[in-house]
């Protein structure tokens, strides 16, 4: 594991609720379940549980939410991911999450949001960031690390058309903090494209970038809509038919793959038959990602080394892979060149044997 932990990695999919330490969310469950808030018993059975389907995640993601929303733990759980992440030489990182509101506590859209850049503000001294143009980057002699943090908000599939045009007006008010486009997730059984269309549009004209969780669950119009709505990029892509792959592969747009989670998911029968084979034969734009970490008990690391083993591939072709993935960042120019410069330096230094 040392080799794929030392190896510079790109994150472009991970869910920050997904993402959080199982010790934080056991941490945060027994305090509520002391103050009678929750029954503690119930949520360690779910929490602890390890297959789960796509149904059970999205309770399981209910139940996160009970305990992580509100400000004070927004922040704390920003500031563990992204600590988490630079651990494992997670070099650029597109963190997502959904703005929630929460009248009883006083929360909006946009404190919730506030709350995470607090999280970012609020990283370990021995770790440099940089997440927004307008904030100096914060970097400390003794840093041992740096990692580029962008943000994209979710538009979450139960969601009106509204309360997407909310979130993608508060993309743009936080453009100066680090925000940078919008992706569109939420349990795939629920909701329509033609809800979400109007602001996804909106988005896009705004100059915000977009990524879909398109085709989880097989629904040919919905992802026949998708695709020719050409965004910049998408993610998981498990339940395309012939006409689909087609159509994916002539557009180039590159795929977020997430292993682990389609396989607990059951979305994907089994590794040997996961697309990620037929995507790299052919070439496609793709980047292995890790969705939601701790719902998964996994890390990016260990997305390499699963896809070196599965697929036969050497510690060059996943370096190449992963350097590759910078192409397909949100981030500018200037970034892009710094991030290549890393993966250079590292490509000299990191042995292959
Ligand atoms: C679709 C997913 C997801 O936004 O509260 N989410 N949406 N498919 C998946 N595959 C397993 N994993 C996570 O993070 C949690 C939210 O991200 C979305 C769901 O809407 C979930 O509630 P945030 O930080």
């Amino acid at each position: 594991m040392d080799w794929w932990v030392s190896m510079p990695k790109v994150e472009l999919h991970a869910h920050l609720n997904g993402s959080i330490r199982n010790s934080t969310l056991l941490e945060l469950a027994r305090d509520m379940g002391e103050k009678g808030t929750i029954v503690f018993s119930d949520f360690e059975h779910v929490i602890k549980k390890n297959d789960r389907s796509l149904r059970e995640v999205f309770k399981l993601f209910d139940l996160i939410h009970i305990v992580t929303t509100d400000h004070k733990t927004i922040t704390r759980i920003t500031k563990e991911v992204v600590e988490d992440f630079a651990a494992e030489n997670v070099v650029y990182l597109e963190l997502r999450t959904t703005p929630k509101r929460n009248d009883s506590i006083g929360m909006s859209k946009r404190s919730y949001m506030e709350a995470v850049v607090e999280g970012l503000r609020s990283v370990s001294s021995s770790l440099d960031i940089n997440f927004a143009c307008d904030y100096p980057e914060k970097s400390s002699a003794t840093a041992e690390k740096k990692i580029y943090v962008r943000l994209l908000l979710s538009i979450d599939r139960r969601e009106s058309t509204a309360a997407a045009m909310e979130t993608v007006n508060l993309a743009l008010e936080m453009r100066d903090m680090g925000v940078i486009g919008i992706d569109l997730s939420g349990n795939p059984t629920i909701g329509e494209w033609a809800t979400f269309f109007p602001a996804l549009k909106f988005a896009r004209e705004q100059g915000l970038h977009i990524t879909l969780h398109c085709g989880e669950v097989p629904n040919p119009v919905e992802i026949q809509a998708m695709l020719h709505f050409l965004p910049g990029r998408i993610g998981h892509a498990c339940c395309f038919q012939d006409e689909e792959w087609k159509k994916l592969k002539s557009s180039k747009i590159p795929v977020e793959i997430c292993l682990t989670s389609n396989i607990q998911t059951e979305t994907i029968s089994s590794m040997d038959v996961h697309h990620f084979a037929e995507l790299y034969k052919a070439k496609h734009p793709i980047v292995l990602c890790t969705d939601d970490s701790g719902v998964f008990s996994t890390n990016l690391s260990n997305e390499y080394a699963l896809a070196a083993n599965t697929f036969g591939l050497g510690k060059a072709e996943l370096f190449e892979l992963a350097k590759r993935a910078v192409n397909f960042i949100y981030a500018g120019n200037r970034v892009k060149m710094e991030l290549i410069e890393v993966f250079e330096s590292a490509g000299r230094t990191l042995e292959y044997n």
